[in-house]
């Protein structure tokens, strides 16, 4: 069962009020198979709620996590642009601070262990952390060693008693996920040697306001993170940001740096931006109720777009079984009578098919085989490698209708 949450994760306070309401859906990246389509599937009410007192935004009803990530769809390696931005990240960083074979670097919710196979040819020492039980075949494959479990205080002792401390620890696209982000930062406190530092890359609330992406909203994101409230949670700990980047990625991503507070001095990157969400607001509740307005908006025209489209008798398909596609097509009310099917190129995804509107989910192959005369593009924060690898179809004349942040056909 979800459970209610008025009460702010970040300063504790009762203040969160809703500006969001997507309604009672399952659980995005909870794909169907085949042989489960007649069972009961749990659906859970899906409202974000902002924070009057420190304007940290987050879900008002928790889905308990075990129910999320101990068995995960989504694989980090799938997508090329994806993959090369992890590494990326941690070459960035052995590059930064000067990593070497001595030093261990973690990374929590590795998934798959595309992150940490970027330390591989420096020979840093590699632990991922990861719940998903799912996934510890794929990276122990790629000679990533992972502790399965969730990571908070409890867990990072016991790393520490095993692997020792950490010079580095990532969490790219996790920290949304924790439902106790003060447990979380203990952890990193534990684990984090002296002089170490802990990478949190988060999408990041004001893109996703600017933009409209109302889609990056599911049951696993139970946090909307701005820098300011972050940096008041860092400091009930004693640490601070030194450093932080907005970055193109996905749907916007914040990536900040953080160190104990007498160890490493910040840049001039955190008060700019600091600066920045003064300026916007951070994010203000009037800003969140432009975000609720926009999500009715897209809404009303892209089913009017894929409406006309279809009774022009025009053939849709989708790329993409994303968990945001599935947040915009449970929002849009958009089943098999509309798209055809999703096609993915993720094999857990495939032979599966949507939570609760049961789209059927195929690899991209069938793209050709049916040539449909649209696309709706479901990953639209990786259009230029959909696009790349559809030239084909595209060159037919085949079409993919970008949903956010303008709908767009291309
Ligand atoms: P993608 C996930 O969201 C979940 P999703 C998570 N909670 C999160 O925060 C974000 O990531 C960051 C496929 N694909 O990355 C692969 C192809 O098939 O937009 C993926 O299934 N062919 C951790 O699910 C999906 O699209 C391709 O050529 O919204 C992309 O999913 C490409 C490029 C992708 O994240």
């Amino acid at each position: 069962m979800a459970g209610d949450r008025s009460r702010c994760m970040a300063c504790h306070t009762e203040s969160v009020e809703e500006f969001l309401d997507i309604g009672t859906i399952p659980v995005a990246n909870n794909f169907v198979p085949a042989d489960k389509l007649g069972d009961p599937e749990p659906a859970y009410p899906l409202r974000v709620g902002y924070c009057h007192n420190c304007s940290h935004c987050q879900l008002l009803d928790m889905v308990p996590p075990t129910e999320l990530f101990d068995d995960y769809t989504y694989l980090s390696g799938v997508s090329v642009t994806i993959s090369e931005y992890l590494r990326g990240i941690a070459s960035g960083l052995v590059e930064r601070y000067s990593l070497g074979p001595d030093d261990l670097a973690i990374d929590v919710g590795s998934n798959d262990g595309t992150l940490l196979t970027g330390y591989l040819p420096h020979n840093i020492k590699v632990l991922g952390v990861e719940p998903a039980k799912n996934l510890l075949e794929i990276s122990k494959a790629a000679g990533v060693e992972t502790v399965c479990d969730y990571f908070g205080l409890k867990t990072a002792r016991e790393v520490l008693d095993q692997y020792g401390q950490a010079s580095v620890i990532t969490s790219v696209n996790n920290f949304a996920h924790v439902p106790d982000p003060h447990d979380f930062v203990q952890g990193v406190d534990a684990l984090l040697k002296e002089g170490g530092v802990f990478i949190v890359e988060i999408h990041y609330l004001i893109k996703m306001i600017q933009d409209g992406a109302f889609d990056t909203v599911y049951h696993e994101h139970m946090s909307y993170w701005g820098l300011i409230p972050m940096i008041a949670l860092f400091e009930q700990y004693n640490m601070h940001a030194i450093r932080a980047e907005v970055l193109d990625i996905h749907h916007g991503q914040l990536r900040v740096y953080v160190s104990r507070k007498d160890e490493l001095q910040p840049d001039e990157t955190v008060a700019a931006i600091v600066e920045h969400e003064h300026k916007v607001g951070i994010p203000g509740w009037e800003t969140c109720r432009e975000l609720a307005d926009n999500a009715r908006s897209a809404r009303t025209e892209l089913l009017k777009l894929i409406d006309e489209l279809i009774a022009e008798g025009a053939t849709i398909g989708g790329y993409g079984a994303t968990a945001k596609g599935n947040t915009l097509l449970s929002f849009l009310g958009i089943g098999p009578d509309r798209l055809k099917f999703i096609a993915d190129r993720n094999t857990i995804k495939q032979g599966t098919y949507t939570p609760g509107h049961h789209i059927p989910v195929v690899s991209p192959d069938r793209i050709m085989e049916d040539k449909p005369d649209y696309l709706l593009n479901l990953a639209w924060n990786l259009t230029d490698e959909i696009a790349a690898q559809q030239s084909e179809y595209l060159k037919q004349g085949g079409h993919l209708i970008i949903p956010i942040p303008e709908v767009t056909i291309i």
